[in-house]
């Protein structure tokens, strides 16, 4: 936890005891309906070009204006504050979409194990732009788990697990403990990254569509010397582990289709350490 918060906030207290903090009102339901509608938008745009849609799933805040505004978002980085500081960057913004029906799962671990990064000063909000129910497969917190710290995973590369080594947590987890992670559209949930979670199936007709936004002090960096391509949202950068992209011009610009493209090529040299190239797959997240 950071020493330059402000003090008595209630966020930073739930999210040091329990390492999360849900709901969070950040957009209206008609603010979200028009994110999901830019989002499938611009998906249908890259319909055909699977890279792109790679990139625009990945990067959505550096390749729609709707979404550089949502990371930037006062309600945002009041809630973000508390809980790493004033000094705010992302590190990146991206998609968890699990279409109607679909089996894809995420399995039981910690965000923070492959992102290479040298601390915890680290926190992801989860922003719903389709209501996350049981049914459309929400997350799943332990509750207290971010205090063991880092844990050993196994790498699985189950075909449905969306995360990028299929990673999952090598110790037993408490899921009787786990509380389900219900949010309506619009509302955000904020996870340390020690926290053990996951989250199951969607098995309504409808899609699920939430967007994980990694947000990291700037004194955090790479262990490896990477200089990843951040965006800078708050406060100052006194460090320059990172590298700033500018906020988008526009929609989908050249330029920054490839700063995601030099992003993500760095991205995954560190994800995928010693992963054999068969397994590394375009549209798997952290
Ligand atoms: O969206 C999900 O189901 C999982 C997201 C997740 O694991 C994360 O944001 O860290």
């Amino acid at each position: 936890m950071n020493d330059r918060l402000p003090a008595a906030s209630p966020i930073a207290a739930a999210y040091a005891r329990d390492g999360y903090f849900f709901p969070h009102d950040v957009l209206s339901a008609a603010e979200a309906r028009a994110m999901l509608a830019d989002l499938e938008a611009a998906e249908a745009e890259c319909a055909g070009d699977r890279m792109r849609l790679s990139l625009l799933r990945s990067y959505p805040s550096q390749l729609l204006p709707s979404f550089a505004a949502l990371v930037r978002h006062p309600r945002m980085i009041d809630a973000v504050s508390r809980i790493i500081g004033p000094d705010v960057l992302v590190w990146s913004s991206g998609f968890f979409i699990k279409e109607p029906g679909s089996k894809s799962f995420v399995s039981w671990h910690q965000d923070l194990n492959y992102w290479g990064l040298d601390g915890d000063d680290e926190v992801t909000a989860w922003v719903a732009l389709t209501p996350a129910t049981l049914e459309t497969g929400c997350m799943r917190f332990v509750p207290g788990s971010h205090h063991k710290k880092d844990v050993p995973h196994v790498d699985s590369f189950a075909p449905d697990n969306l995360l990028s080594r299929g990673q999952e947590l090598a110790v037993e987890v408490d899921e009787a403990s786990a509380v389900n992670v219900l949010l309506r559209a619009g509302e955000a949930s904020f996870h340390h990254g020690h926290l053990f979670h996951a989250s199951g199936p969607n098995t309504t007709p409808a899609r699920r569509v939430g967007v994980a936004i990694r947000y990291i002090a700037p004194s955090m960096k790479q262990t490896s010397g990477h200089k990843l391509l951040v965006s800078h949202v708050a406060g100052e950068d006194r460090y320059g582990h990172f590298e700033h992209m500018p906020a988008p011009a526009g929609r989908m610009q050249a330029a920054d289709w490839e700063y995601a493209r030099r992003n993500v090529a760095m991205k995954k040299e560190i994800l995928y350490r010693g992963v054999k190239p068969e397994l590394v797959k375009v549209n798997r997240r952290a």
